[in-house]
């Protein structure tokens, strides 16, 4: 059972009926984290970023806005930069790294790579839009299952960029499996530079996922909304919960959906009635928190060597930059 992974372009409806039968049908319930992202849930998530418990986004900002001319600097080496990004979103801190590659070489082509075109539409317009100097070349493909990069130029060397904590929503081994696929699409030379959460106190860690306003509460909610607009799927949101846990043995805060109360639920769309027990919960997100060093060792497991890693001063997130 895997609890990640996107639909292909264009599938997205038959792969969120296929999802939510085999997740409702199985025991403990469960649905994929990419549910989360239609149009309300990526405003939700936006939100998320900046609400005052939820550290992460400010922090991998700070320490890209001091690192990025070093980070380029080391990533170039003596080459060109070409700038890939795995996963839309996190524009403003992707924009630092932009700016100081422009500074080094004048030109720099950004190649962001994502299942939605509209988000990458939007991300081409407001970037060429910004940083003049910036060509980009959007890419609709699902990494999740495997990246393609055409042949770079001579003289010319990638980094790809994968931020934000996205690695954290995989189990350990898939993790491996996706920074081994994402070596294989680099040349010898090229460059990873990877964002991750790391491991704190655990208050700390609940409060950026079940935040006093309720924002998360609300993105994770939006998921069973998602359901009710888009299969005619009857859930009752007053009736379920959001709860974030801690799960100290896996390392990585768990998101659920707890039913309040004794229930069935029809989707109508897919011909099911699903039954919830008082307090039956949907396991809706894995979000894992690493341990110092961690990230190093998965990466040179993925066949990479990791050239530097920063962190903010309270040892809260790190960036890593290795090389291919
Ligand atoms: C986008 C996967 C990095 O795990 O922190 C935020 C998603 N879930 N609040 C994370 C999320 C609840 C986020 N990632």
């Amino acid at each position: 059972m895997t609890t990640i992974g996107l639909p292909r372009p264009g599938t997205i409806r038959e792969q969120m009926a296929s999802a939510v039968c085999e997740g409702l049908l199985s025991r403990p319930k469960w649905l994929p984290a990419w549910l989360f992202y239609d149009d309300a849930g990526s405003r939700l998530f936006s939100r998320i970023t900046e609400l005052p418990e939820y550290y992460l986004t400010r922090t991998e900002r700070a320490i890209l806005a001091t690192r990025a001319d070093e980070i380029v600097g080391l990533a170039a080496d003596i080459d060109a930069l070409r700038i890939v990004e795995l996963g839309a979103g996190s524009a403003d801190k992707t924009r630092l790294l932009l700016t100081a590659a422009v500074d080094r070489q004048d030109t720099v082509i950004y190649e962001p790579v994502d299942v939605s075109p509209s988000a990458l539409e939007e991300a081409q317009e407001r970037i060429e839009r910004e940083i003049p100097g910036v060509l980009v070349t959007p890419r609709v493909e699902d990494y999740t299952k495997g990246l393609e990069l055409d042949a770079a130029s001579l003289g010319e060397r990638r980094l790809v960029l994968y931020i934000g904590s996205s690695i954290g929503n995989f189990e350990l081994d898939e993790a491996g499996r996706l920074l081994r696929s994402v070596r294989a699409a680099l040349a010898p030379g090229d460059s990873l530079l990877l964002g991750v959460d790391l491991v704190k106190d655990r208050s700390a860690l609940l409060a950026a996922y079940d935040d006093a306003e309720g924002v998360t509460a609300e993105f994770n909610l939006n998921l069973l909304a998602r359901l009710n607009r888009e299969l005619g799927a009857g859930f009752d949101l007053g009736a379920f919960a959001h709860r974030a846990v801690w799960n100290a043995a896996y390392s990585r805060i768990e998101m659920h959906l707890v039913s309040r109360r004794r229930q069935q639920v029809k989707i109508p769309a897919l011909d099911l009635k699903i039954d919830f027990a008082f307090g039956e919960t949907i396991h809706t997100e894995n979000s894992y928190k690493y341990k110092p060093g961690q990230a190093e060792t998965m990466l040179t497991t993925a066949g990479f060597s990791p050239l530097a890693t920063w962190t903010d001063e309270d040892g809260r997130f790190a960036v890593c930059l290795a090389r291919a």
